[in-house]
């Protein structure tokens, strides 16, 4: 009998593989965690329309169906740790809302994907407000990118490290660990994140790897986070481990036909 860490994800299907539940369930394995996971809602990039994306939900009854069959197999003990990815309407965070409750959680990471593109800008605003009202409160480590963190702090800009770090101690305000990142989007040599624990600023920092983004960077260092949470690994510890997985996963990056390359997370 094996008796591995085990962590859950609810996020959304991108079938390139460069985003979503895929790159959550690939980053686990690679760090000896069993997956177990329930789908959000399904995306479809449409390669005749500029790769524009396609959003499906899935139905919250189907979801809630998932949750029970997830937490019916694994009990508390054994499955402690969960990510929040991709979540896509205001009905979606509902009911993953209702049913996050439902367990004790030791680690809920929340990678804050706020806009997917091809969403009505009205409702991309309800879904923003209710991810911060419904699913913010429960996370216990949050993971904006520069846009994200700008959303989330309401600041008018983030253009520097300190502009980020103050925007990680406002939205520490509402969550107990902010992993703000600022990856390639701050000017510099240095891809720089920091982590605020509601005391301290941590910055981590890797000289960057070119100035081109590429897909599934934010979800695999939330998905490595995770990971490293659910094997028992101080939050400051797994951030630097993230961090360290995403570079070389950047380094080692597997070419696409999307606009952007992608992660590789078996680096
Ligand atoms: O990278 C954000 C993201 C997360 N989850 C899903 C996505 C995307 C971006 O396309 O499609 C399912």
């Amino acid at each position: 009998m094996t008796n591995p860490p085990i962590a859950f994800v609810i996020a959304g299907s991108e079938a390139t593989g460069g985003a979503g539940i895929q790159v959550d369930l690939k980053t686990f394995q690679q760090l000896g965690v069993y997956g177990v996971g329930a789908l959000s809602c399904i995306v479809s990039f449409d390669p005749n329309n500029g790769w524009g994306h396609r959003f499906h939900p899935v139905d919250p009854e189907i979801i809630a169906e998932q949750f029970e069959a997830a937490l019916a197999t694994h009990s508390v003990e054994n499955m402690n740790t969960a990510k929040v990815g991709m979540l896509g309407t205001p009905a979606t965070i509902d009911i993953v809302a209702a049913k996050l409750g439902e367990r004790t959680w030791k680690n809920v990471v929340l990678d804050p994907v706020l806009i997917c593109k091809g969403q009505e800008p009205g409702a991309a605003l309800d879904t923003d407000n209710a991810l911060r009202e419904k699913i913010l409160p429960l996370a216990t480590v949050v993971t904006p990118n520069v846009f994200e963190s700008q959303t989330l702090s309401g600041m008018e800009h983030i253009e520097t490290v300190a502009d980020l770090e103050e925007a990680a101690k406002r939205i520490g305000e509402h969550v107990p660990y902010v992993l703000a990142k600022g990856g390639v989007e701050l000017p510099g040599a240095e891809a720089v994140d920091v982590l605020w624990d509601g005391h301290e600023i941590t910055r981590f920092t890797a000289p960057k790897v070119g100035e081109q983004r590429v897909s599934g960077a934010g979800c695999t260092v939330a998905a490595a986070l995770t990971a490293e949470l659910a094997k028992g690994t101080e939050i400051t510890e797994a951030v630097a481990a993230a961090k360290a997985l995403v570079t070389r996963g950047i380094e080692h990056r597997v070419s696409a036909n999307t606009p952007f390359d992608t992660v590789w997370q078996g680096a």
